[in-house]
């Protein structure tokens, strides 16, 4: 009964767009449309590190794209900027670590197509510690409770 229960529990996640994989979960995911003539694009998620030790996400990688970083914002003389953070995101045991507008977030570069609303992008994160998990992302407007955010230059 309780191995059904389980199996349930996690379809009906997948169902859902969650992603539910060796302890770390990628939850909320999307990735911002893009309008033609756009080769970067922006995706987001809450990871929820159920894992039972710190870890981090190291890298990112699509087939969608020819190269993906994980960026942080930063403001600099009131201007918000994005620049790489190479050794990944930190994401602390039994806490939810958000990557979102105007925050660590993953940056896809040499879009091969514009990301249109209604589909979803295959992403393969990467983990200091934990298997790498893949997830289809929706591509939408704007995040789950829409979030305003400040003009971002690189
Ligand atoms: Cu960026």
């Amino acid at each position: 009964m309780k191995i059904k229960s389980l199996f349930f529990a996690a379809s009906l996640l997948s169902s859902t767009g969650l992603t539910l994989a060796h302890g770390m979960t990628a939850e909320q995911a999307w990735a911002r449309f893009t309008v033609p003539g756009v080769t970067m694009g922006g995706v987001f998620m809450n990871l929820n590190n159920h894992t039972g030790k710190d870890d981090a996400l190291v890298s990112v990688s699509t087939p969608i794209a020819t190269q993906t970083e994980i960026h942080e914002t930063i403001n600099i003389d009131g201007m918000m900027k994005m620049r790489p953070v190479p050794q990944g995101v930190a994401l602390p045991n039994a806490k939810i670590t958000a990557l979102q507008p105007g925050g660590h977030h993953i940056m896809l570069m040499g879009l091969k197509q514009p990301l249109k609303v209604g589909t979803q992008i295959p992403l393969t994160l990467t983990f200091k510690h934990t298997h790498p998990i893949t997830i289809q992302v929706p591509v939408r407007k704007e995040g789950l409770g829409a979030t305003s955010t400040a003009p971002m230059m690189h």
